[in-house]
């Protein structure tokens, strides 16, 4: 693997601003201000990186509830996602969808939902339209391990294998569904099986390690733009904080400390510092490129705090029954 320090810093780069993002949103949420429920992805926005790295700003990304990081790696716009956090009518989803409704069409984010496994055939959906129009663009879905337990996700990966579909389907794999580890939910055997029973090509990755996976999923995606098929990838990740909230919850006994630590020996963006910081790029470029990143993250949560709440006259618009 021969990634340039350009390509190294951009993936740094993205990985810590999610990071900065998503720790000031832990940092104020206790001020009570942001309302919606909260799926944090510090530990795990190394996937989002890799992935989105290899998008073009035309593909599309379909997301869960833990969206943040994929809505910010496409480029959505954070200002947006602030103010929707925060129920504001200059919100992404206009102020009423909240944290796990995250959507910006122009960065190619078109739609988050949490129901889990829901996700899934939306993508599908709309990697079905990509196809019908003749477009070749790839549409990135987003969904963790507890979501390939749903029956749609097997309907879903047996129509696009059937059609041919552009999708890249992104398993995260942090080994929980909230309190549950994925050994009491599902029978041993590697997750890229699934992929397997659709004759669907498969790929198993470190999905703390972003350099190598994004390096990895370059191949993947150029070959799937050149020949149009879906492909399976497993990331295996970890998520620190609680399942939804800004704290921390292993003192609630489902997971060890000792597990919860070896993780996070395996930080995604430690592990990119060692490595820059080998290659020569001096200490001052860190500390500065976190206070550029501050900057930008106190002007977003200001940008809400002023915004105006959505009119009532809101609630009903926009709403499916
Ligand atoms: C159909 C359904 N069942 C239960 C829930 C409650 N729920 C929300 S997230 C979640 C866990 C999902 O785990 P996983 O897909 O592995 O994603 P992770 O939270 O680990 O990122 C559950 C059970 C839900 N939203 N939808
Ligand atoms: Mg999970």
């Amino acid at each position: 693997m021969n990634l340039r320090v350009e390509e190294k810093l951009l993936l740094y780069r993205q990985c810590l601003r999610i990071r900065l993002v998503e720790e000031a949103i832990a940092e104020r949420y206790v001020e009570g201000e942001m309302r919606c429920p909260v799926h944090l992805s510090i530990g795990q926005e190394g996937i989002a990186v890799a992935v989105c790295g290899n998008l073009e700003q035309s593909d599309y990304v379909v997301s869960n509830h833990r969206c943040h990081a994929h809505y910010l790696a496409k480029g959505g716009d954070l200002n947006a996602m602030i103010a929707e956090i925060h129920g504001k009518a200059t919100g992404c989803a206009k102020g009423i969808g909240g944290s796990m409704h995250l959507i910006d069409l122009a960065a190619g984010v078109q739609g988050c939902t949490p129901i889990v496994g829901s996700a899934i055939p939306l993508g599908v959906g709309v990697a079905f339209g990509v196809a019908l129009k003749g477009e070749t663009r790839v549409t990135a879905l987003f969904f963790g391990d507890a979501a390939i337990e749903e029956g749609v996700f097997h309907e879903s990966m047996n129509f696009a294998s059937l059609s041919k579909l552009r999708v890249l389907f992104v398993c995260e794999n942090n080994l929980y569904s909230v309190y549950t580890h994925l050994d009491s939910r599902q029978p041993s055997r590697e997750l890229t099986r699934m992929a397997q029973a659709h004759e669907m090509e498969h790929h198993h990755l470190d999905g703390n390690d972003v350099e190598s996976s994004y390096f990895r999923l370059n191949d993947i995606v150029a070959s799937m733009r050149r020949e149009a098929r879906p492909i399976f990838v497993q990331l295996d990740t970890y998520r620190w904080r609680e399942h939804c909230g800004p704290h921390y919850d292993n003192h609630l006994g489902y997971r060890s400390e000792e597990e919860f630590l070896s993780w996070k020996d395996r930080d995604p963006i430690d592990r990119m510092v060692r490595e820059l910081k080998q290659s020569g790029i001096p200490d001052s470029f860190f500390s500065g490129l976190e206070r550029e990143f501050m900057k930008e993250i106190d002007a977003a949560f200001a940008f809400a705090q002023t915004s105006p709440f959505p009119h009532k006259g809101q609630l009903g618009r926009h709403v499916y029954k």
